[in-house]
């Protein structure tokens, strides 16, 4: 007997879709896209086709693990629940009377599962009062205060708008892989005449399918959006009209700024030609709906902050924020009204100490007063995915860290752990989820049973909680009550939905009226001055200035470090399944010809990529889909698999301009045949 149940993907993944599962005798057999949800339109991702696959993988751990080898070593004996619990509570408990909640670091960010699940965790290092992340500086700290710097904290276009473009710009966003669901959209738009324009370092699947390919250099994205707002400026393609009635500070831009983005300048920095400069700028400046789709990739290097302020700065001098189908996407995630403060911060000091993605081996080596004695780490996998990822193994590998690691598969990290906790997954419990790259909100239902003695992060967390006598009532609460509290202080629109439609029914779309982007600065304008900024010492302009650092660094590593998601992978999640692991092929770095030949070097070949940093090894591809300079390498695979390094060990722990974010791809190296 086979049984279809509706539930929405919980991936780290803008699309975030509705997906139906066939299952039978406890095992899911196979999911596919709910043909329903207007978005999903009946197709998953290559990767989640084979969700069965990563469920059920040999590889998952099924019993609480204690540590029985080195650090690292990934050694382990089986212990039960009961025996793992005690040890936690009693470390904890020590270490909270000698050094007080400091001495503990909670490490748990976004990834793979939804708004209850994330949030019942951080409500228990809230309620604790322990160290804490600044989440989110690996992924979109950054990309959002440069997005929130010119329209505040609020929602992008609606990508279900885009078939009304008649101009459609993947500005940084490789939308094959990481956003598939807006493809056919795109298709739409393209079949009423649109163009695709897409404005990457690389020669990306979209990039291949697209009508222009324009490459930039990386890190030069802000240089280009002034160069392209200088030509509307002086060829007279402004909407003076919509400039004066919904925006600020724009002849203060074009007073200041822009004269010195001049196109023969602008060229010089980005590497696009004069003559596609102009072309861009025309295209650009006749459309009357053009979107952009912008991607969180050229966020991640020093100037990332300015490069997604000045894009979004856009379609404000042409009044395409104005038209539906026109505008500008970045993120969905804060205009749903949602706030989960009740269930994040149920009680508990309102500030506590934090510490960065980029220097988490640092603050685990280095913080004193208390220094960090346990970490706590739940589904993600830091040794791999954080900057400067060989100091965060330094870290790991300390012998009076007392680490725990919950998750389904023995990751790199959890092999540092001193106990290891197996993870249910999204299929495998309750949660509901909200999309950041459209407007849908859906619960997950539990498709299968927990694997194993796999628990959901949302029952470690009550059952952690109430061994430590923490009395809050989200604590002790069923999906149900987790609903309610989740909903309690919500904003408009999700004020007003209805939980009995959610708990019973499909997905629910919260998008805002089409055709207005509002904004939600401080002027409730579009600023291209904001007082913020510059209260806060950061320029109160859009503007592109060369990093110093990396062109002295430039003089000795000649190669600039380009990377972005895998199309099999979802960073290391998919590690366990065999299938994906050999559709995304080894673990490899991608060379300019010119490149690989001035080093003589060829496809095929074990290739070391070596920074001051340290040395990864990884397989070589010769392909012109990369610049020359310029050194990309796919994905975040695991040590074992890429020959014992992975791309982040050579990735420094520097901040980018806005909200300190990553900068791996402000990563200067050099590639040499591996001796
Ligand atoms: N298959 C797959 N899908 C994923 C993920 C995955 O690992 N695998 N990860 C998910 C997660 S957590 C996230 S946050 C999203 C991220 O998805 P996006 O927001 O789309 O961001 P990225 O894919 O990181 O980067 C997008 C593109 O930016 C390009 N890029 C890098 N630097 C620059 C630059 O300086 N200028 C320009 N113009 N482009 C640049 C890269 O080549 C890349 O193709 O994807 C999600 N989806
Ligand atoms: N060089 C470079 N580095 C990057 C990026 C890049 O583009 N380039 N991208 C960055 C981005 S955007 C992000 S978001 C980060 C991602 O960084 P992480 O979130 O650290 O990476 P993941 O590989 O997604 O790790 C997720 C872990 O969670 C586990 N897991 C899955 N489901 C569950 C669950 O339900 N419960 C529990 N407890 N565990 C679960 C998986 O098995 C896996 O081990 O990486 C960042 N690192
Ligand atoms: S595209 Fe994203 S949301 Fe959709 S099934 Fe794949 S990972 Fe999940
Ligand atoms: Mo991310």
């Amino acid at each position: 007997m086979t049984q279809t149940v509706r539930t929405a993907c919980a991936h780290d993944c803008p699309d975030q879709c509705s997906l139906l599962a066939t299952v039978g005798d406890g095992r899911l057999l196979k999911l596919q896209g709910d043909p329903d949800h207007p978005l999903t339109a009946g197709f998953a991702c290559a990767k989640v086709n084979r969700e069965h696959e990563w469920v059920h993988s040999p590889d998952r751990v099924l019993t609480p693990l204690r540590r029985a080898g080195a650090k690292g070593e990934g050694r382990f004996e089986s212990i039960s629940w009961a025996q793992a619990l005690d040890l936690i509570v009693g470390r904890w408990q020590a270490i909270i009377s000698t050094d007080g909640p400091l001495g503990i670091l909670g490490y748990a960010y976004s990834a793979h599962q939804g708004q209850l699940n994330r949030g019942l965790l951080l409500g228990l290092f809230h309620a604790l009062g322990v160290t804490r992340l600044w989440a989110g500086t690996v992924c979109d700290s950054c990309a959002e205060a440069g997005w929130d710097a010119a329209c505040g904290s609020v929602g992008g276009a609606d990508p279900e708008t885009v078939t009304e473009s008649d101009l459609v710009i993947a500005w940084g966003a490789d939308l094959l892989t990481t956003n598939v669901h807006i493809w056919p959209l795109v298709e739409r738009a393209r079949a009423r005449g649109a163009q695709l324009v897409v404005i990457e370092p690389r020669r990306s699947r979209t990039a291949e399918r697209a009508d222009w390919h324009l490459r930039v250099n990386v890190g030069t994205d802000a240089a280009l959006a002034l160069g392209v707002m200088h030509i509307l400026a002086r060829d007279g393609l402004c909407n003076r009209d919509y400039i004066a009635r919904e925006t600020i500070g724009f002849d203060r831009l074009e007073r200041e700024v822009l004269p010195r983005f001049d196109p023969a300048r602008v060229s010089a920095i980005t590497g696009v030609s004069v003559a596609d400069l102009d072309r861009l700028a025309l295209l650009y400046g006749r459309a009357r709906t053009p979107f952009i789709r912008l991607g969180e990739g050229m966020s991640r290097c020093v100037n990332g902050g300015q490069a997604i302020r000045a894009v979004a700065l856009l379609p404000g001098l042409t009044g395409a924020y104005n038209r539906v189908g026109g505008g500008a996407l970045l993120m969905t995630a804060t205009g749903f009204g949602l706030d989960s403060s009740f269930i994040r911060k149920p009680s508990g000091p309102a500030t506590t100490r934090i510490v960065n993605h980029s220097r988490l081996g640092k603050a685990l080596l280095e913080l004193s007063d208390p220094p960090i004695r346990s970490l706590f780490v739940a589904a993600n996998n830091p040794a791999v995915t954080c900057p400067d990822s060989m100091t965060v193994r330094r870290g790991l590998a300390c012998e009076d860290l007392f680490t725990i690691v919950h998750d389904p598969f023995l990751s790199d990290t959890a092999r540092y752990a001193d106990i290891v906790l197996p993870a249910a997954t999204y299929l495998e419990s309750e949660d509901v989820v909200r999309s950041y790259g459209s407007y849908y909100l859906q619960v997950v239902r539990q498709v299968v049973p927990p694997q194993g003695e796999a628990w959901s992060n949302g029952r470690l967390a009550q059952e952690l909680a109430q061994r430590l006598g923490l009395k809050d009532p989200i604590f002790s609460m069923d999906t149900d009550g987790l609903l309610r509290e989740l909903f309690r202080g919500a904003g408009s629109p999700a004020a007003d939905v209805d939980l009995k439609d959610l708990r019973e029914g499909g997905a629910i779309k919260l998008a805002p009226k089409p055709g207005r982007q509002r904004f939600r600065t401080p002027s409730g304008k579009l600023e291209f001055y904001s007082e913020t900024l510059a209260s806060q010492g950061l320029p109160a302009m859009a503007d592109w200035v060369a990093d110093p650092l990396e062109a002295e660094a430039g003089k000795r590593f000649p190669l600039r470090l380009l990377t972005a998601p895998g199309y099999f992978q979802a960073h290391t999640a998919y590690a366990g399944v065999a299938a994906l692991r050999s559709r995304e092929g080894a673990p490899e770095c991608v060379l300019h010809p010119e490149d690989a030949a001035a080093r003589g070097l060829e496809t095929g070949q074990i290739v070391e990529l070596h920074n001051d940093h340290g040395t990864v090894r990884l397989q070589l591809r010769v392909s012109d889909e990369t610049a020359c300079g310029v050194a990309f390498v796919p994905g975040q695979r695991p040590a074992a698999e890429a020959g014992g390094g992975t791309i982040n060990m050579l990735c420094g722990d520097r901040y980018s301009d806005m909200a300190e974010g990553a900068t791996y791809q402000s990563t200067r190296l050099d590639v040499r045949a591996a001796r």
